[in-house]
């Protein structure tokens, strides 16, 4: 399908993060007319190196916050459309220190969604499924874009909120937003403190992995790929004003996924401990990606999870250079939190 929207000038925030460097990398290799401008804090989670090599005519780096209303007007100004990846992303952290999940995720949200009303700059907001609160094991429903909010955590409430942000723009100011909501991404690049990451390089190191709880929660899994496909197609073709879920119908148990990583790491299945659950820990995720699939005929490619994981397990054993700097604080931050 034809994009409708052609952008040539994109400011992408967060974009030496998991997710959005993936995307940036997509972008470079897929629309090689297009320029981007990352613009990133570089917090812990942040990593030049995951831009690193990409031509340096068409993609440049600007270390900032999304919070600092003149740099942000500066950039949005000159651009056709901003996608925004920037975030504080993971639980465990906002269960302990919740500060910086409302001033990154909230009040820059709210700082990018200004600048593009002032000049008129298509703004594309990348969210989670997490909004939509949990699901039972044994419930057939998944979420669709009209379930109801009902966060539980504090990164997923920030995460709500700025969603409502950005719907009150489109709708008070008539900004040109869409909105997407994706479920678990994995792929490379993935910061060690993650789910699967975390597991992978604890075995490296030879530490067993940690599974909270009873493990059955699931997630529903979606490749870092795919995700990037499915946002421009959003960004090109999506229509104005409207919520995309994206998944790629991969549902999990965390026990079933840790398994996996350790057979394909060659180790024995139950090699592993359980640690004390995540206060609030959301059951299950589950995307229905109808809407998507029918209106812009986006379809994921990487849906062969065992080999997707296969290739990520293989990327952490040849990137240790990557991930090593960050591992040990990683564990130093779990192990005073019993996990
Ligand atoms: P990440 O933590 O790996 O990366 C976040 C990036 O944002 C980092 O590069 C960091 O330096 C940057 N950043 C943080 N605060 C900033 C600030 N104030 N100003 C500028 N840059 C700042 O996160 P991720 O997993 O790549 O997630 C990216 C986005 O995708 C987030 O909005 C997240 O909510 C959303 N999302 C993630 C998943 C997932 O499975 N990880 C699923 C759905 C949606
Ligand atoms: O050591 C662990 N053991 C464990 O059992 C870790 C780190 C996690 N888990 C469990 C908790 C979750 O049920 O694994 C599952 C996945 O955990 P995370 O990788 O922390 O992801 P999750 O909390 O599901 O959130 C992720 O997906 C949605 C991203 O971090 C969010 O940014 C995104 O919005």
């Amino acid at each position: 399908m034809a994009d409708t929207f052609e952008p040539r000038n994109i400011v992408v925030t967060g974009g030496c993060g998991f997710i959005g460097s993936n995307f940036v990398r997509w972008v470079a290799r897929e629309h090689p007319e297009v320029h981007v401008t990352v613009l990133d804090k570089l917090t812990y989670a942040g990593n030049p190196a995951n831009i690193a090599g990409l031509p340096a005519d068409r993609v440049e780096l600007v270390v900032g916050d999304i919070c600092d209303a003149g740099l942000v007007d500066g950039l949005v100004a000159g651009a056709d459309a901003v996608v925004h990846y920037a975030a504080e992303s993971h639980n465990d952290n906002s269960i302990a220190d919740p500060a910086p999940f409302v001033r990154t995720n909230v009040e820059g949200t709210f700082t990018l969604i200004e600048a593009c009303r002032r000049y008129g700059v298509r703004y594309h907001h990348v969210s989670t499924d997490e909004v939509y609160g949990d699901l039972a094991l044994d419930d057939p429903a998944r979420f669709t874009e009209e379930t109801p909010y009902r966060p539980s955590s504090p990164y997923s409430s920030t995460k709500a909120a700025s969603d409502m942000l950005v719907r009150a723009w489109v709708r008070t100011y008539g900004l040109a937003a869409t909105i997407s909501n994706c479920s678990n991404n994995y792929g490379p690049y993935q910061h060690v403190e993650k789910f699967i990451p975390r597991q992978i390089t604890n075995i490296i190191d030879g530490v067993r992995p940690r599974l909270y709880g009873d493990g059955l929660n699931v997630r529903d899994w979606i490749h870092t790929e795919d995700h990037s496909s499915a946002v421009w197609a959003i960004l090109t073709r999506g229509r104005i004003g409207e919520t995309y879920l994206i998944g790629a119908d991969g549902e999990r148990s965390n026990a079933d996924v840790l398994r996996a990583i350790l057979r394909c790491m060659g180790q024995p299945e139950d090699a592993f401990d359980r640690v004390r659950d995540r206060p609030g820990h959301d059951r299950r995720y589950a995307i229905d990606p109808t809407k998507l699939r029918r209106e812009l005929g986006w379809e994921p490619k990487l849906t062969d999870f065992s080999r997707g994981l296969a290739a990520t397990v293989a990327w952490y054993c040849e990137n240790e250079d990557w991930w090593r700097p960050a591992k040990e604080a990683t564990e130093a931050r779990y192990r005073a939190q019993g996990q």
